[in-house]
C-alpha cells in the first residue's frame, strides 16, 4: 500500500512512514533496538551500518513527521533543543541571525550562553511586525528564526511575508512549529526552509518522551542537516522513535480537542477579573488573529494570562486538582506554569518585563480532559485569590 502524499492529514498521521515490517509483517514499526549491523563483508550491508546513522524506527519516525509537514526530508533529534542545535550548526562564526524576541526560554539561553561564544551573532526582535524584521538585517544575516505563535505570550508572526523578506536577503528561514503542530500550521507551504519541532510536545503528546525533529525540503540542505545529525549524534534511542509514531497516530484527534477546551477555557476566563490580561491567538482582539486565521486552521491549546501578582498566582495554582503544575506543554494532560519561575527564567528580568512576563504571568496548557472538569478546576484556583 502507497501511503503519504496524496492522502488527507489524519490518514498520514495513522499511515505516514509506516510500513509493515518487511520480515514479519508486523503492523507496528518494531522497535529496532540495536546498535549496529552485521555487515556479510567489510561495507557489505543492508543499508544499515550503524544506530547513529541509520534505524529503522527512526526512519519510520522520520518519514511520519515529513509527511505531516508536507515536507521532502525529516531528520530526527533526542530533544527538541539538540534538534534548534543542529540547524544552528549549519552556521559559521560571523554569522548573523534575527530571532523572535520571544522564544522558549531555552531557545534564548541556547543562542545567548553558548552559540554566542563561537562567534554567532544574534538580534531578538518582535518579529509579529515584519519591518522590525527588516530592520534587524545586517549584511552578515543569514537566518531569520521564528517561533509562532511565540512561547509564552503568543505572538503571531506573518510566515508569507517573512519568507519574502528572507528570500530577498537569500536568508534561511527556520520555523519552530512547536506550538501548532503540523496539523494547524505547515510553514514549509508558507515558504519556509526548515521547520522544527520539539515533538516532545503535541507530536509526541503524551508526556513520555523527549524528543525534536526538523522537516525541509531542500535536498542539499537536508543533506548538511543529515551530516550534521550523524556527525554530531543528537538522536534519539529506538524506544522513543517507536512512542513518538504511536502518539502521532492519534496527532489530529487530539489537536482538536485540544483546541476545542482552549477556546472554551478562554471564553471563561474573559469573564473573570481576576485574569487581568489574556494572551490566546484565537481571541478576536489579539493582534494576531487575522494573521493567524489566515496561515493556521487552528490556534492552538496554549493559553496564557496575567493574574497580578505573584501572590496571586502561587494561591491560584496551589489549589488546582487537575491541572499538574509543570514545565512543557501539548501532552493529553493539562499542564499550568509560570515562566519567570520556571520555562523563562533564563530570560533577563529586563527583557521578561520588556515582554509581558511579569511574576504575575501564567501559562497553561490546555489537554483534552472533560473540559468541565478543566473549568470547575479554575475556578477552584480563582477562588482562591477572591
Ligand atoms: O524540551 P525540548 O524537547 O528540548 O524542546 C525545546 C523547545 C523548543 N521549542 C519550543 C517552542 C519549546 O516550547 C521547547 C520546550 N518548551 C518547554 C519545555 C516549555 O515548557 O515551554
Amino acid at each position: 500500500m502507497k501511503k503519504d502524499k496524496n492522502h488527507r492529514f489524519g490518514t498520514r498521521a495513522v499511515h505516514g512512514g509506516v510500513e509493515p515490517d518487511p520480515s514479519t509483517g508486523a503492523i507496528m514499526t518494531p522497535i529496532y533496538q540495536t546498535s549496529t549491523y552485521a555487515q556479510n563483508a567489510p561495507g557489505e550491508h543492508k543499508g544499515f551500518e550503524y544506530s547513529r546513522t541509520q534505524n529503522p524506527t527512526r526512519i519510520a519516525l522520520e518519514k511520519s513527521i515529513a509527511t505531516l509537514e508536507g515536507g521532502e526530508y525529516g531528520i530526527a533529534f533526542s530533544s527538541g533543543m539538540a534538534a534548534i542545535s543542529s540547524v544552528i550548526q549549519l552556521l559559521k562564526a560571523g554569522d548573523h541571525v534575527v530571532c523572535s524576541d520571544d522564544v522558549y526560554g531555552g531557545t534564548f539561553r541556547l543562542f545567548d550562553k553558548i552559540y554566542k561564544n563561537f562567534g554567532l551573532e544574534f538580534s531578538f526582535v518582535d518579529t509579529s511586525n515584519p519591518e522590525n524584521i527588516k530592520k534587524g538585517l545586517t549584511e552578515k544575516t543569514v537566518m531569520i528564526w521564528l517561533e509562532t505563535p511565540t512561547n509564552p505570550t503568543l505572538k503571531v508572526t506573518d510566515l508569507k511575508e517573512a519568507s519574502a523578506i528572507a528570500k530577498k536577503h537569500k536568508a534561511l528561514m527556520v520555523v519552530d512549529n512547536t506550538f501548532m503542530s503540523p496539523y494547524f500550521q505547515r510553514p514549509l507551504e508558507l515558504g519556509a526552509d526548515i521547520v522544527l519541532h520539539s515533538t516532545t510536545k503535541y507530536i509526541a503528546g503524551h508526556s513520555d518522551i523527549i524528543g525534536g525533529a526538523i522537516v525541509a525540503n531542500d535536498s542539499d540542505l537536508a543533506e548538511k542537516l543529515y551530516f550534521i545529525q550523524n556527525a554530531a549524534g543528537a538522536v534519539p534511542g529506538p524506544m522513543d522513535c517507536f512512542l513518538t509514531l504511536r502518539g502521532i497516530k492519534t496527532l489530529h484527534l487530539r489537536m482538536e480537542r485540544h483546541e476545542h477546551n482552549a477556546r472554551k477555557i478562554f471564553e471563561y476566563l474573559k469573564k473573570q477579573p481576576a485574569a487581568k490580561k489574556i494572551y490566546y491567538p484565537g481571541d478576536p482582539d489579539h493582534p494576531g488573529h487575522e494573521i493567524q486565521k489566515k496561515q493556521s486552521s487552528g490556534f492552538g491549546s496554549i493559553v496564557s494570562f496575567d493574574i497580578g501578582t505573584l501572590e496571586n498566582a502561587r494561591r491560584f495554582m496551589s489549589e488546582l486538582e487537575v491541572f499538574t503544575i509543570a514545565e512543557s506543554l501539548g501532552s493529553v494532560e493539562s499542564l499550568i506554569e509560570h515562566p519567570a519561575i520556571m520555562t523563562h527564567a533564563s530570560v533577563p528580568p529586563e527583557n521578561r518585563a520588556k515582554l509581558g512576563i511579569t511574576d504575575g504571568f501564567i501559562r497553561i496548557s490546555v489537554g483534552v480532559e472533560d473540559i468541565d472538569d478543566l473549568l470547575d478546576d479554575l475556578g477552584r484556583g480563582l477562588g482562591a485569590i477572591k
